[in-house]
């Protein structure tokens, strides 16, 4: 059993709805439990374009899927949820991320773990924080120092 974390953003049509239904399908992922997750957070888009502000969340699994299957379980959620792979900063339906998988180091084409920029962003981190402050993110650090040079933001707990 791997503890692995998965980030979730939606910023289009019902984001709160998407991210829990997004919680529904996560916990019927095969060879995985659903151990926490964090409150819904509301923040304004980070990467420059004009869009709606986003709804994010952090959750906690335990699992025997490999990296990759965990990915592509992860994906086929996004499909469902009319994820449409458009703009590189664009907004989305759904957003289901790979932040950690046990203290794996992950460097490939299509999966880098830890997150690139998981540490920068304070959408990831507060909700992590609240459900993990211990966790050690490999490379990078134990989450509370993290959150210590990560400005809020605008981030706002609803
Ligand atoms: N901005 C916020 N606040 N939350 C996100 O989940 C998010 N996801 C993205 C980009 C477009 C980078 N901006 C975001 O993919």
């Amino acid at each position: 059993m791997v503890a692995a974390y998965i980030g979730l953003g939606s910023n289009l049509h019902g984001p709160q709805e998407q991210l829990r239904t997004a919680i529904t399908a996560i916990e019927r992922m095969p060879e995985t439990r659903l151990k926490r997750y964090s409150s819904l957070y509301q923040s304004p888009p980070m990467g420059g374009l004009q869009q709606p502000d986003y709804i994010n969340a952090v959750a906690e699994l335990e699992t025997t899927l490999e990296p990759q299957q965990l990915l592509q379980q992860l994906q086929s959620i996004e499909t469902e949820h009319g994820r449409i792979r458009g703009e590189r900063w664009g907004a989305r339906t759904l957003d289901l991320d790979l932040l950690v998988y046990g203290t794996d180091v992950i460097n490939t084409a299509d999966l880098k773990v830890p997150h690139p920029g998981l540490h920068e962003r304070s959408f990831v981190l507060y909700p992590l924080h609240e459900i993990a402050p211990d966790l050690e993110i490999p490379g990078l650090g134990r989450v509370t120092e993290l959150l210590e040079n990560c400005s809020p933001d605008g981030l706002k707990r609803i």
